[in-house]
C-alpha cells in the first residue's frame, strides 16, 4: 500500500520553464509567444505589483474596504489568465482581482467591489466573470456547473476558477472536482499554493505530499507547477484549456507561490506565523525579477519601459478611485433591489421604509 502511494507522488513534479536566474530550463515546452506578448506579460505583472501597493496605501488611508494583498502571487495569477480568451467564464477568489480586471472588469469597479458598493459586482456586458468569492472552495462547485452549462451549449470555452492550499480542505473542493471529472466538463481548477492558510501552514493542512495529486482521486489530471514562472504557468494554462475545449475533461493545476505581504488588510501580522528566512527564500524565486532578467537577456526590457508602465499604472489607478469616489452613493434600497428579482413580503416592507426615509 505504501508504494501505491509512493508511486503517485513521486509522479507530480515541479513544471518549471524558467528558472530563478531568467534562464530557460525546458526548451521543450517553451510558449510560442510573440516579442510583443512577452512584453505584455511583463506590463501586466508590473502593473499589478504597483497596484497592489497602491491598494495597500488607499486601504491604510480608509479610502478602500477589504483588501487581500496580491505581491508575490502575479506570475500565478496572470500567467493563467494569459492563456484564456473572452469567452472564457472566470469564477474568481478575493485575492484573484487582477486576473478579473485582465478578464474585463474596470478598475473602478473593482475598488467599489472592495467598498461593498454593488455596482463592483456587476459584470459589463461580455465580460464572463462573477466576482470574487470569499467563502472558501464555494466557487469550485459553481465551476463544474458552469462548465457543464458550457459543455451543454456546445461552447468552446472553459471555466476557470482559483482557490489556495486552504481550500483544498474544503469539501465544495472535492465536489467540484469530481462533478466535473464525471461529466468531463471543460473547467480548470486552480490552486495558488502559497503555503499558509491565513496562518496555518500547509504541512499541517494535509498529508498530501502536492495538492496535485489531489486529481488523481476525481480521475483527472494534475500538474504542479512552479507558480513564480510566468512561462511555465502560461504554457500549462494554455495546454490544459486546450484538452478541456476538445472533450477531454478538467485539469487540476497547483501552482507554487508565495505572497509578501499580509493575508489580508484586516490585521494579521505575518511577523507572527512566517521566518525571514522564509520570506528570502521566496523573495529571491520573485516572478518580476526572473522574467524582467529573462526579456533584459533578449533586449526586449529596459528601466525605462519600467518606469513607463509604473508611471502609467500611478497615473490610471488615481483615475479609478477618482471614478470610484464619484460613482452615486450605494443607498440601502440599491442594496436591497440588487438581492431579488421580486422581492419576498418582508423586504418589500423594509423598501418602502427606507424609500421613505431616502426620500428626505
Ligand atoms: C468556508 C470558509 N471558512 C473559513 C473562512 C475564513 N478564511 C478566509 S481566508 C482563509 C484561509 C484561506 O487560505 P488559502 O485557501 O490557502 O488561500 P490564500 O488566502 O492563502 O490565498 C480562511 C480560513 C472562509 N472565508 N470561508
Ligand atoms: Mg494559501
Amino acid at each position: 500500500m505504501k508504494h501505491v502511494l509512493e508511486s503517485v507522488e513521486s509522479q507530480f513534479e515541479m513544471f518549471q520553464i524558467l528558472n530563478e536566474d531568467g534562464k530557460i530550463v525546458n526548451k521543450d515546452d517553451m510558449p510560442d509567444l510573440s516579442d510583443d506578448e512577452l512584453k505584455e506579460l511583463m506590463r501586466r505583472m508590473v502593473y499589478t505589483r504597483v497596484l497592489d501597493q497602491r491598494s495597500i496605501a488607499l486601504n491604510r488611508q480608509g479610502r478602500l474596504g477589504f483588501y487581500a494583498p496580491t505581491a508575490g502571487q502575479e506570475a500565478s495569477q496572470l500567467g493563467s489568465q494569459f492563456a484564456l480568451e473572452e469567452e472564457d467564464f472566470l469564477l474568481p477568489g478575493y485575492r484573484d482581482v487582477p486576473q478579473l480586471i485582465w478578464q474585463g472588469l474596470p478598475l473602478y469597479q473593482a475598488f467599489l467591489f472592495s467598498r461593498g458598493h454593488f455596482h463592483g459586482n456587476q459584470m459589463p456586458e461580455g465580460v464572463h466573470a462573477v466576482s470574487p468569492q470569499i467563502i472558501i472552495g464555494a466557487q469550485y462547485v459553481q465551476t463544474a456547473g458552469v462548465a457543464l452549462g458550457i459543455k451543454k451549449r456546445g461552447k468552446k470555452a472553459v471555466a476557470v476558477t482559483y482557490t489556495g492550499d486552504g481550500g483544498t480542505s474544503q469539501g465544495d473542493f472535492y465536489e467540484g472536482i469530481n462533478f466535473a471529472g464525471a461529466y468531463k466538463a471543460p473547467a480548470l481548477f486552480f490552486v495558488q499554493n502559497n503555503y499558509f492558510a491565513i496562518s496555518v501552514p500547509v504541512e499541517k493542512q494535509t498529508n498530501a505530499k502536492t495538492l496535485a495529486q489531489k486529481a488523481v482521486a476525481a480521475g483527472i489530471e494534475g500538474v504542479q507547477v512552479d507558480g513564480m514562472d510566468v512561462l511555465a504557468v502560461y504554457a500549462v494554462t494554455k495546454a490544459a484549456r486546450e484538452r478541456a475545449i476538445n472533450g477531454e475533461g478538467p485539469m487540476l493545476i497547483e501552482t507554487l507561490t508565495y505572497r509578501y505581504g499580509p493575508h489580508t488588510m484586516a490585521g494579521d501580522d505575518p511577523t507572527r506565523y512566517r521566518t525571514d528566512d522564509l520570506d528570502n527564500e521566496w523573495e529571491k524565486k520573485d516572478p518580476l525579477v526572473r522574467f524582467r532578467k529573462f526579456l533584459e537577456e533578449k533586449d526586449l526590457w529596459s528601466e525605462e519601459d519600467e518606469n513607463k508602465v509604473i508611471e502609467e499604472a500611478k497615473d490610471e489607478i488615481k483615475k479609478a478611485i477618482k471614478q470610484a469616489d464619484e460613482y452615486p452613493k450605494q443607498k440601502v434600497t440599491d442594496f436591497i433591489g440588487n438581492m431579488f428579482e421580486e422581492l419576498p413580503s418582508h423586504l418589500q416592507e423594509q423598501m418602502e421604509e427606507y424609500k421613505e426615509k431616502e426620500s428626505k
